[in-house]
């Protein structure tokens, strides 16, 4: 990446420490995804989008920057990306997935938070992120209490919008949440000078569906006896659907999938035929973050699934394309968003059932749920989950870890612990 230097200077980056970051994800990628074999000789695309998220993607909207658009760092699913692409401008997701920032994030907040949220903020105040110069709008949402009063802070600092997701999934609360996205829109418009239309909303609406069917059909592959892909290239695929170009990501997802395809009818699969199916559940791994799907793979066994942000929450339903006004389309991005199941709404019923329906979906023989410390609304729907789980007679185990490598021997061992368990009972 080298390079980029000059750019990340212009940016006002720290150079020296920046070089450290990079080194730091680069060697994590290098032991967790690059080190298995037989890779889809497709993963190459979404290795540069790795690569290039700090390098060649952040020089693309420079340009584009140049010529009018605008950025927006997002932090949730939850912002509905169709409408900032249909006022022309470049949502990006900014969520970090590296231990190595959060000692900067500790420095003046607590460090008790999620290290999703440390991570995130920590790129920012050790200048580190290259998308936080070239930002020009913040958005976050109101799910959970680490997010939300992060943004009281942030929006005192740098052009921010808060999207009011409500808690509860009731008509008045699906209301409130159609005027957030209009207010949303509103503030989009305001920033890129660009008024959403009829016709550019449809067009962004099929760009993300199409990425949406894409990424559905890799994991229909997930489901086979014998999947094409490991889950540790699967969530390499999903983590630069956020940060990658749409319509490039659709092109290399499109090749990939082809490859896939041909890899089934040929027989070819990363794992050995007995490998025991796992299921992750739970808290998204965000780019930086290979770890656990390292772990659970390199003991032998297959992530087949992964319920989470970086997973079925994000592809799952698609936006209806029906419609010919701007309100009625935008009503459509609504729905769509408001269909998520995350564990910030009460009750969250539908996550309770949608697990073991999954779980059965992709031939599960254990889940592992994903919680990050200190996530309060996972990690008290986990209990819920395991017993949902555990009436289906499918094992299960809840780990609650940060983004800390001196947990992983801790974490390998219970892994090894459930394998061992599915394994017998077979
Ligand atoms: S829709 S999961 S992306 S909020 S892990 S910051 S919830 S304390 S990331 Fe999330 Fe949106 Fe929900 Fe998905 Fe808070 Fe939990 Fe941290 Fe989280």
């Amino acid at each position: 990446m080298g390079s980029y230097a000059e750019m990340w200077r212009n940016l006002g980056l720290d150079v020296e420490l920046h070089e450290e970051v990079l080194q730091s994800i680069g060697a994590n990628y290098g032991k967790q995804v690059l080190s298995q074999s037989g890779r889809p000789e497709g993963m190459r695309h979404f290795d540069e989008g790795v690569h290039e998220s700090h390098g060649g993607r952040v020089q693309e909207i420079i340009e584009a920057r140049e010529k009018g658009a605008k950025m927006i760092g997002t932090f949730c699913i939850y912002v509905p990306d169709e409408i900032a692409i249909a006022a022309g401008a470049i949502p990006v997701a900014l969520c970090g997935g590296t231990n190595f920032s959060v000692p900067y994030a500790e420095k003046s907040f607590p460090r008790d938070i999620c290290p999703l949220v440390k991570s995130t903020l920590g790129l920012a105040f050790s200048k580190t992120c290259p998308y936080a110069p070239i930002k020009d709008l913040g958005v976050g949402e109101s799910t959970c209490d680490a997010k939300k009063k992060t943004w009281d802070i942030l929006s005192k600092k740098v052009p921010f919008h808060i999207l009011e997701l409500p808690q509860k999934k009731n008509g008045r609360d699906m209301n409130l949440w159609r005027e957030e996205i209009g207010e949303f829109r509103s503030a989009v418009e305001e920033l890129t000078g660009v008024a959403v239309t009829a016709e550019k909303l449809k067009e962004s609406i099929a760009l993300l569906n199409r990425r949406r069917r894409l990424l559905a059909e890799m994991n229909e592959f997930r489901k086979l006896p014998n999947p094409p892909i490991s889950g540790t290239d699967a969530l390499v695929v999903m983590q630069t659907a956020l940060n990658v170009d749409p319509a490039r990501f659709c092109d290399n997802l499109e090749e990939l999938n082809e490859e896939l395809r041909d890899r089934v009818d040929k027989g070819i699969s990363p794992f050995d035929e007995n490998a025991p199916r796992i299921m992750v559940a739970g808290c998204p791994t965000v780019m930086g973050n290979w770890m656990l799907h390292h772990l659970i793979e390199s003991s032998g066994a297959a992530v087949v699934c992964d319920e989470s942000c970086t997973g079925t929450r994000f592809f799952e339903h698609l936006v209806d394309e029906s419609g010919d006004t701007v309100d009625e389309l935008i009503d459509n991005v609504a729905e769509r968003y408001f269909k998520i199941d995350c564990s910030c709404f009460t009750p969250n019923d539908e996550r309770i059932t949608h697990v073991p329906e999954l779980a059965r979906e992709y031939s599960v023989d254990a889940v592992v749920q994903y919680v990050l410390q200190y996530c309060h609304t996972y990690n008290i729907e986990a209990i819920r989950i395991a017993g949902a789980l555990q009436a289906e007679d499918i094992p299960a185990i809840t780990i609650e870890t940060d983004y800390g490598e001196e947990h992983e021997g801790q974490l390998r061992t219970r892994i090894e612990a459930l394998l061992e368990r599915v394994t017998l009972s077979v």
